[in-house]
Parts: C-alpha cells; sequence; structure tokens
C-alpha cells in the first residue's frame, strides 16, 4: 500500500434527512423551510422535483444500510428531521418519527456501521420560520430543546454527536445570495441569523455536558481556505478579510470560544453587530467542540477590491474583496466549482497550527455530475473512474496531512447514495450507489463504490 491510514480510521459517507427520507408529509412529519418553498415556488427546482421524491430512505433504510456495510463503511452521518420530531418545532415529539430513528440507528449498531448525528441541516420547521427561524432568538430555544429530546432518546447508541452541518450555508443562502428560503438579502438579519446559530450550537453542547452523556458532539464546518491572486499586501489583505467572513466567522467561535477580532470589527464600524444577551458570550466561549467536521468541495481565489464602493448597494461581504478565477484551474463543470486538492491538507494544516490540533475528520468531500447514465456499462454498472480519481486525489493529501501530525480520523464521502439536492434537485449526481428514480428508487453499486469497499478493507490504497 502507497497510502496507509491508522487504524480504526473512519471511513464512510454523508447524509441528511430532507435529502434522502422523502415521505415528506407522512406519519405526522410537519413542513419544513424546503417543503413550503417548493410548494410555493416549485419551478425553482430542477425539473419542478421537490424534497418529496427523494431517495426514500424512510421505506428503505434497511436495505441502505446493508449496502454501506457491503461497500465498506464503518460509519455513517445522517441527520435527524427536526420537523420529524417536532412538527412545530417545539411541543410534543411525534412518537412516529421516534421509532423511525430509532429503528434506524438500531440497524445502524446491529450492522457495525457508527451512526454519526447531525442535528440541523438545512431544514428548519416552517411553524419556526414563520416567526423568524434563527433571526428569532425563540429559536434558539427550541432546537435546545430539541437537541436535548434526541441526546435523551438516542444517546445511549449514537457517541458522535453535530449541532449543525455548514451552519453559513442558511445565512448566506437565505440572507445574502438568493438559494435558500427566506431568499432576502439583508446583512443585519444575516449576522444575527449567523450569531443565533453559534449560539444554539455552544447551548446544545452545554446540554450535552450537563446531561453527563458519554460521548463527543461537535460541529461540521464547510471551510474554503482563501488563496490570494498575488503576495501583494492589498491581495493578501483582501483573502484574509474573506478568510474572517467565510471560514473564522464560524471556526473560530466553535473550536476557540471566540470570534474573530477583524471581522468584529467590521461588523462595529458598518454598524451589523448582532443583538446578544448578558452570558451568551460565556456559554460561547466555554462550550467549544470536542470533535470537528470539515466539509471540502472548493477554494475561494480572491483579489483586492477594483472598483469603488456603491454606496447604494446592499451591503455584501463582497464590498471587501473581488473574486479571482485563477487561470488554467481545474473545474468541476457540471457544479461550477473549482477543484484544488491541495485545499483539503491546507486545511489540515491550519487546524492543526492554528486550532490546537482538534480531532477532525473530513465530513464531507465529493464531486457531483450530470447525466451519469451514459457511463453504465452493459452489466448495470456506472463506470464513474472520475469520482474514484477525485476521492483518491484527496485522500492522498490527507495522508501527507497525516504524516504531518494532523489529527484527521476520517473520510466521508457525499454522498451514500445520490440524492435530491437544494435547488438542483437530482441534476448532479454524487453517491457511490445510483438511484433510479423511474425504477422504485432501485439502488446499484457504481464502481466507484466496489474501489472504495477495497480501500476500505484494506484501510487504504
Ligand atoms: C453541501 C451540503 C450537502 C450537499 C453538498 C453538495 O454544501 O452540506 O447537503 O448538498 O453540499 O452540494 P449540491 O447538492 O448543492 O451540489
Amino acid at each position: 500500500l502507497q497510502y496507509h491510514f491508522p487504524e480504526g480510521f473512519w471511513w464512510g459517507s454523508s447524509a441528511s434527512a430532507t435529502q434522502t427520507e422523502g415521505a415528506a408529509d407522512i406519519d405526522g412529519k410537519g413542513k419544513n423551510i424546503w417543503d413550503h418553498w417548493y410548494e410555493i415556488e416549485p419551478n425553482r427546482f430542477f425539473n419542478a422535483v421537490g424534497p418529496q421524491d427523494t431517495s426514500q430512505f424512510y421505506y428503505k433504510y434497511k436495505e441502505d444500510i446493508k449496502l454501506m456495510k457491503e461497500i465498506g463503511h464503518n460509519s455513517f452521518r445522517l441527520s435527524i428531521s427536526w420537523s420529524r420530531m417536532f412538527p412545530k418545532g417545539k411541543g410534543e415529539v411525534n412518537k412516529k418519527a421516534v421509532d423511525f430513528y430509532n429503528s434506524v440507528i438500531d440497524e445502524m449498531v446491529e450492522t457495525g456501521i457508527e451512526p454519526f448525528v447531525n442535528l440541523y441541516h438545512f431544514d428548519m420547521p416552517m411553524a419556526l420560520q414563520d416567526i423568524g427561524g434563527w433571526e428569532n432568538r425563540d429559536t434558539v430555544d427550541a432546537f435546545e430543546g430539541y437537541a436535548a429530546t434526541c441526546f435523551q432518546l438516542f444517546g445511549d447508541r449514537v457517541a458522535k454527536w453535530f449541532t449543525h452541518n455548514e451552519p453559513i450555508v442558511p445565512v448566506e443562502g437565505g440572507y445574502l445570495y438568493n438559494f435558500h428560503y427566506p431568499n432576502i438579502v439583508d446583512f443585519k438579519k444575516a449576522v444575527q441569523v449567523g450569531y443565533h446559530t453559534i449560539l444554539s450550537s455552544a447551548k446544545a453542547i452545554k446540554k450535552y455536558r450537563d446531561m453527563n452523556m458519554d460521548g463527543k458532539i461537535g460541529i461540521i464546518l464547510n471551510l474554503t481556505p482563501s488563496y490570494p491572486r498575488s503576495q501583494n499586501p492589498a491581495d493578501l489583505k483582501a483573502s484574509k478579510i474573506a478568510d474572517a467572513f467565510f471560514n473564522r466567522s464560524f471556526l473560530d467561535p466553535s473550536v476557540k470560544g471566540e470570534f474573530p477580532s477583524d471581522l468584529v470589527a467590521i461588523l462595529k464600524t458598518e454598524g451589523f453587530m448582532p443583538a446578544m444577551a448578558a452570558g451568551d458570550l460565556d456559554i460561547i466561549q466555554q462550550n467549544t467542540v470536542d470533535l470537528l467536521g470539515i466539509n471540502y468541495y472548493q477554494p475561494r481565489r480572491v483579489k483586492a477590491k477594483e472598483h469603488a464602493r456603491n454606496p447604494d448597494a446592499p451591503f455584501l461581504p463582497e464590498l471587501y474583496f473581488d473574486h479571482y478565477e485563477m487561470p488554467g484551474r481545474k473545474m468541476n463543470v457540471h457544479r461550477g466549482w473549482e477543484i484544488y486538492e491541495k485545499g483539503i491538507y491546507d486545511i489540515l494544516m491550519n487546524v492543526k497550527e492554528n486550532y490546537g490540533n482538534i480531532e477532525c475528520f473530513i465530513s464531507e468531500n465529493g464531486m457531483g455530475v450530470e447525466g451519469e447514465e451514459r457511463f453504465r456499462d452493459e452489466n448495470g454498472m456506472i463506470q464513474d473512474d472520475y469520482r474514484i480519481e477525485f476521492i483518491s486525489e484527496h485522500l492522498k493529501w490527507v495522508h501527507k496531512a497525516i504524516s504531518e501530525g494532523s489529527n484527521v480520523w476520517g473520510y466521508h464521502l457525499w454522498t451514500f447514495m445520490d440524492n435530491w439536492s437544494w435547488s438542483n434537485a437530482y441534476k448532479n449526481r454524487y453517491g457511490f450507489v445510483s438511484v433510479n428514480l423511474e425504477k422504485d428508487a432501485e439502488r446499484t453499486v457504481k464502481k466507484s463504490g466496489h474501489w472504495f469497499k477495497k480501500v476500505a478493507n484494506m484501510n487504504g490504497f
């Protein structure tokens, strides 16, 4: 083996409730923002396919968990649907939801796949969105209650918890760049939403520890290493500001318990400091994560601002920098994202050097490809060699980081099986396993799934 990984490395994949379960209005589940948005604007979604048409994990989880085992998984990350557990976001827990998650978790444990459970993956219950969602501090309390219920009900079998997946994405999508509900542009609200999310994470972590649970709790962040166009001071400065807005904004409070001072200075100058209550900052400071999940897809390339600021334009972080397209960059054309494998190593080294080398793992990395059916061979297998190359090129850099002392403990692909994606629906396919939407969501393992099995079983490649 050229690339050998440490004993006990977590091999697996990740997914989320809204993207896989289906059964969106069944067994007492309440609506979340995606159900609602689809109802009022179905054409926003690729081919007008909404979250009720996902891969039917709700019905097929037993088969799926068997398949996970078959392709070498020792762990799998799922999320709990808040609006399935609490149809109104709080109040009485939905017994059918408890039965479902109990059964999924039991099945995983019996099969030998460690459940990594995330509490919030973009899916605000509509009843709470109606009072402002994360804009409203009451949602922080509701989240704490929901989290405590999950710890209580499932914590005997789940030893790895995550409060949020990519908490910056609902801020960007919902309040800055128009790709999540409520789909407005309002930086003041964006900051409040981000702040409440961080507070909710710290409060859930505190709850977990107060309840003396036996396990670890963390957060999953999408980190986009910020690279300047050149080493000119102006480019370097722009890149550092972009890093503050998009990485350190959530990484610093989650791991260090404090907000980055350069970001706070900008928020103060611009008049965007969020409303806070006495004691909040202590809670954030005292309840940092045990474990960090890192989602990595693409870098962020940045250059100094080239045009003067338009005082009439709504405030966006881009007032402080411009995006930069590096000539000759490698692209995933289906998603429009740059592929830069070394980025994963740079993140891990940054976490090692500047974040106390906290225990971490790659919680998402992957390649969405449109029209994969054309790669299906006569035996029915999708020959996704590009995915194998994508994964192995990233794993090489993870391996190098380990050899230089990084405390990284796993690699989860996004995603296990092709699933429904926020606004892109089923356009791009990411899975180790393909899902045939025309044929009762029939699953077939792709070449990458068979390859991954070998990697996981040999602990390297
Ligand atoms: C991450 C999300 C996932 C997943 C993935 C791929 O940001 O955590 O939920 O969707 O990106 O992105 P997309 O589906 O938009 O192509």
